[in-house]
């Protein structure tokens, strides 16, 4: 199979993959110490949960052939942006704007690519802040730059995602009875939207009065 043949014939994939995994815990720390500052300067966390995860080796292959790239370990750390992600769930939206504006401006972070789905919702009714960036790992000989998708999104926009999620991999639901089904889920998404901006302006005028 595909993968035994990138294990034999090249750097062994699992190298590639562990690399991935150092540049993961990278950009969880730098989550993770941005949570700390805030929590000390302005006594309040911005980020709720961290999850990351790495892409398994079935699904970057699925992913090459769908795209029609090369199989090869070049083509996949060129092409395949998602392998390393991590995502950031905030209470607030402007709160992943402040999370994303401090994580770019770390000199060294290289932003290639943002996807606001926040400003511009998906037709699903998808929401949700996606950076692709590149980081360094500093291994025993080199430096290795890596690149890790980062989706920031809000507790309400996680909570759609999830479950909207769970309507795109069922297959085995009536054509029509899933159209109504995503019908349903875009309104779910407007009023999801809706709910974290007035649960943030209710948040900001309580930060004005205390
Ligand atoms: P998984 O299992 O979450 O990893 P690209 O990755 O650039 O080749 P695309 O579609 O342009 O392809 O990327 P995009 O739009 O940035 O979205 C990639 C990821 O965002 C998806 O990963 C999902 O995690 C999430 N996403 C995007 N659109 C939707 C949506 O409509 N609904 C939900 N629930 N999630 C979405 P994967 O690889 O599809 O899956």
């Amino acid at each position: 199979n595909v993968i035994d043949l990138f294990q034999r014939n090249m750097m062994p994939l699992n190298q590639l993959m562990s690399y991935y995994r150092c540049a993961i815990m990278e950009v969880e720390t730098k989550f993770k110490v941005l949570n700390e500052q805030f929590s000390l300067q302005y006594d309040r966390n911005p980020i709720e949960t961290i999850k990351s995860r790495l892409k398994s080796p079935e699904g970057i292959v699925k992913k090459l052939k769908r795209k029609g790239y090369p199989f090869s370990l070049e083509s996949i750390e060129e092409n395949i942006n998602d392998i390393a992600g991590i995502r950031v769930i905030c209470s607030f939206p402007e709160d992943i704007y402040l999370l994303a504006e401090c994580l770019l401006q770390q000199d060294d972070v290289t932003l290639i690519e943002v996807k606001d789905y926040i400003k511009n919702p998906k037709e699903s009714g998808y929401r949700s802040l996606h950076l692709i960036i590149e980081v360094p790992i500093f291994l025993e000989n080199e430096k290795k730059n890596m690149k890790v998708e980062v989706q920031l999104r809000t507790i309400a926009m996680d909570f759609w995602a999830s479950l909207e999620h769970k309507l795109r991999y069922k297959k085995d639901i009536p054509q029509e009875e899933a159209d109504m089904l995503a019908k349903n889920l875009v309104e779910c998404a407007e009023i999801s939207a809706d709910l974290d901006n007035r649960m943030e302006e209710i948040r900001n005028r309580i930060l004005k009065n205390s």
